[in-house]
């Protein structure tokens, strides 16, 4: 099939979904055509049934804001007509599933499909907003077929834009192959120069991902145990979760790395992964960590209890349940054959449900149907 992924190139886990399910889809001989405002991808490899569409957006002095949504909507018709697309896989319902319901539109001839994927503040956070909900639900409505990253997310979508079609559940996926445990001896000693425990984070810093109670965390658990935390990534509450490292007095404990792209080593470098949102459809950075065999300790909110079994490949506590967060880490330092059982049950929990083979067949089938 020839199908355009229209989707955000940032580290984003929404963006990294849209492109690895389109490497994979071309890797099983569909032809693929990312559109998006920059390249989602190191496109190093050249690969003949994968295209990149730049959207190019003109900045004419009368205009004070960024008519992004206009110029994607002309950039996906000219794809639609020219490449003679059969689907049209939005990623993310703002602006790009809109985008996609015009460009359907102006094209009434062709009969392209429209699919959208929800990934998460695309309906639980952004499009709340009265400046997107009308615009989310129409386009909800108007799509040939929906589906949400985790049955949280569907059910969420249902109970809170009433929308008048079903939403398939398809679970982000992980290629167990790239992502596993290396051998890290050349980086650990600059992670823990004297071999304490790793904590690790990894996400774009932004309110919902609740940063600053990894440090709250690391806090209580040097009350027990020498530990380092690292944190990967960056973004508005990095600032904040610096300067209360510094109120405590345990920044020398703390590494902030900023935006990294060698996540796998530095996974396999970490003991625990630590998820504290006060929001998350899915969870992509955890199920990240649990393939390199990290298990994880994180809020049972959202779709995270769809990914970490808990007790098993990790714990989840109330979000802001700085205490028993803590004790869960505790435990797991503390005892080497619980988190050897715990690590192997995160790797093989990964593999076994989230493997890319069980879930891109699955998008495979959703575009048949739609066909
Ligand atoms: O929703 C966002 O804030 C951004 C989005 C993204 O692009 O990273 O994150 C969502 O999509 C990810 C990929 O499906 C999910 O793993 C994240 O849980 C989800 N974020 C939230 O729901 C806050």
């Amino acid at each position: 099939m020839k199908i355009g992924i229209v989707c955000y190139p940032t580290f984003g886990g929404s963006g990294i979904v849209a492109t690895e399910l389109g490497q994979k889809l071309a890797e099983r001989g569909h032809q693929i055509h990312f559109i998006s405002y920059a390249s989602p991808m190191r496109l190093e490899k050249y690969r003949e049934n994968i295209f990149y569409h730049e959207v190019d957006v003109s900045h004419y002095p009368l205009f004070e804001f960024n008519l992004y949504t206009l110029a994607l909507t002309s950039k996906i018709i000219d794809v639609i007509k020219f490449e003679k697309l059969d689907i049209i896989h939005a990623h993310y319902a703002i602006p790009h599933a809109i985008s996609g319901i015009l460009s359907k539109q102006v094209l009434s001839d062709t009969k392209i499909k429209l699919l959208t994927t929800l990934h998460g503040t695309d309906i639980t956070l952004v499009g709340l907003e009265p400046a997107f909900h009308p615009l989310v639900k129409y386009s909800l409505d108007n799509s040939d077929g929906i589906t949400a990253v985790s049955n949280y997310l569907k059910n969420n979508t249902l109970q809170h834009f009433k929308i008048n079609k079903d939403i398939s559940v398809i679970h982000n996926f992980i290629d167990p192959e790239l992502y596993q445990r290396v051998d890290c001896t050349e980086i650990k000693p600059a992670i823990c120069p004297n071999r304490e425990k790793v904590l690790i984070h990894i996400s774009n810093f932004r309110p919902v991902k609740r940063v600053k109670d990894t440090v709250l965390i690391l806090n209580e658990v040097l009350k027990e145990m020498p530990a380092r935390l690292v944190l990967v990534g960056d973004g508005p509450e990095r600032g904040e979760t610096e300067k209360l490292a510094r109120e405590l007095g345990i920044s020398e404990h703390v590494k902030f790395l900023g935006k990294q792209h060698a996540l796998i080593e530095l996974l396999s470098c970490a003991d625990v992964f630590l998820l504290p949102s006060q929001s998350e459809s899915f969870g992509l950075a955890a199920l990240e960590a649990m393939s390199c065999g990290v298990p994880v300790v994180a809020s049972n909110i959202g779709g995270i209890p769809e990914v970490v079994a808990h007790g098993e490949t990790g714990y989840v506590a109330e979000f802001g349940d700085i205490k028993r967060m803590s004790k869960y880490v505790i435990e797991l330092l503390t005892n080497q054959r619980k988190w050897n059982v715990f690590s192997e049950n995160s790797r093989r929990h990964a593999v076994d449900k989230f493997n890319t083979d069980i879930i891109i067949p699955q998008y495979e089938k959703v575009y048949e149907d739609l066909l």
